[in-house]
């Protein structure tokens, strides 16, 4: 009885370590010197449930406001839509991917950078398009602008509940543990 309780307690430890290493922080860069009006990577492809997403603001007056399609320059119908300020004082604006499954579009509300294509995309699990996919992981080998560093705070253990992905390692991972044990 002892050892079963053991093991139970070491597989729950297990499951939230990987719930921790799982939820990543992705990077995206905003402006940058001499004018630069863009944001880098524009289109985020590879977000998940429980992630953030963390632009940082590099140079310029800029801002970060949620739309609701491709390109657009207006600010979002949807009541909770996110905003930041222009230029943060944090230098950072950090939002936490909700859904398992959306698109979140976004521009810059300063002067006319959005229509000299300031603007961005989030894919979440995996709505990217097919196209977009193929550059993403082309680009990726050969540039790094789009760092995904396991994140420092964001953990949960209710997180992993939803992703068909992490819930079929987990089980082989526990099942093996337990085989193992016993
Ligand atoms: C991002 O996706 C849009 C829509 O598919 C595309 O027009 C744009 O060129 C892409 N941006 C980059 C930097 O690949
Ligand atoms: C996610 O939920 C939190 C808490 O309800 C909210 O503050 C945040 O704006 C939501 N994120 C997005 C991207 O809507
Ligand atoms: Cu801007």
């Amino acid at each position: 009885m002892a050892q079963q309780k053991k093991i139970i307690r070491v597989c729950f430890a297990l499951l939230l370590f990987i719930a921790y290493v799982y939820a990543k922080t992705i990077v995206v860069n905003v402006g940058g010197p001499a004018g630069v009006l863009k944001f880098d990577p524009q289109n985020v492809t590879n977000a998940v449930q429980g992630d953030v997403i963390q632009w940082k603001f590099l140079g310029g007056q800029h801002s970060v406001v949620q739309s609701d399609g491709l390109t657009s320059c207006e600010q979002s119908q949807n009541t909770n839509f996110f905003q930041s300020v222009t230029n943060p004082p944090s230098g950072i604006f950090e939002i936490t991917i909700n859904d398992t499954q959306n698109t979140l579009y976004y521009f810059c509300s300063f002067a006319s950078h959005c229509a000299n294509g300031m603007w961005g995309v989030i894919y979440v699990g995996g709505t990217a398009p097919a196209s977009l996919t193929a550059t993403a992981t082309a680009t990726s080998t050969s540039t790094s602008s789009a760092s995904a560093v396991p994140s420092q705070k964001k953990s949960s253990a209710v997180k992993f509940g939803c992703d068909l992905k992490l819930v079929t390692s987990v089980t082989f991972i526990v099942l093996t543990l337990i085989k193992f044990l016993f």
